[in-house]
């Protein structure tokens, strides 16, 4: 005989106050409410959208969901999504996604996205340009009146080949802006200064992270078309009118804003 599945886990304990990533966890049982039998599914990466593969993973033990399979966003998602008993696949095998969930690190009123902080904001532009539903899973921390404006990165994914070259053309689109900085990402290293190993994607790329002081101004579209049209970058963390909806999760509940 089959084990008895564990009974869900509850979202937040009645009488505390949720924390940040309770509302993280809540945004991700929400989408993962979309999700039916046989779907194919886009995995995202960070913290918000781990919350969404645990339980598509305890959807699958208890029998609720069947027949899906996930593409991962990440060598990290890949993992945690087998360790849950997610079946996995890839673009090769499936170049349409029916739905994918991820987090992002901004979102302002329109649905743009900055995402890439965790770095792997390449993977997640593939799967999620190829999926017919994106949705993206926030706590309210992320909503922001203009993307790039929260004081923290916007990524580009750069090859390693001379890429203080690329970070320097980076550098001169953005020439007169005021408080503008563009810096390469270096590996999380403690007491290296800063100065440690260069970060490194899944797919062997550097990132260069362009700092704003007042959020990103101008026509969106162009600025991406720029950025991408400087030979050596591979990719930018701005994803702009790809999402479908947008859950947020807040201390006064749970909103959806769709596109
Ligand atoms: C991914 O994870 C990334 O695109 C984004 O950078 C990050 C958000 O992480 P978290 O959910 O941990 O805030 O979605």
């Amino acid at each position: 005989t089959p084990p008895i599945p564990a009974p869900l886990a509850p979202l937040v304990e009645a009488t505390t106050a949720p924390t940040q990533d309770d509302l993280k966890r809540i945004a991700a049982h929400r989408a993962v409410e979309l999700v039916e039998s046989g779907m194919v599914l886009g995995l995202g990466t960070g913290s918000t959208a781990a919350h969404a593969l645990d339980r598509i993973g305890e959807l699958i033990r208890r029998g609720t969901l069947r027949d899906v399979v996930g593409i991962p966003t990440s060598k990290k998602t890949e993992a945690h999504a087998a360790a849950v008993g997610i079946p996995l696949s890839d673009l090769h095998a499936h170049s349409v996604v029916d739905l994918s969930i991820d987090g992002a690190d901004e979102v302002d009123p329109s649905l743009n996205l900055v995402k890439g902080r965790g770095g792997s904001l390449l993977r997640e532009k593939m799967i999620e340009g190829a999926s017919r539903r994106f949705v993206v899973i926030v706590d309210e921390s992320k909503m922001v009146p203009r993307i790039g404006g929260s004081g923290l990165a916007v990524p580009v994914e750069v090859i390693p080949f001379c890429w203080g070259h690329t970070l320097n053309r980076l550098r001169s689109l953005f020439d007169g802006e005021p408080g503008f900085d563009a810096k390469l990402r270096r590996a999380a290293t403690a007491g290296d200064g800063g100065q440690g190993d260069p970060f490194v994607t899944d797919n062997g790329n550097f990132i260069v992270d362009l700092y704003f002081e007042n959020g990103i101004h101008g026509d969106l579209d162009l600025i991406s078309d720029k950025i991408l049209r400087i030979t050596g970058v591979v990719e930018h963390g701005m994803f702009l009118g790809m999402a479908s909806s947008v859950i947020i999760a807040g201390e006064d509940g749970v909103t959806v804003v769709d596109k």
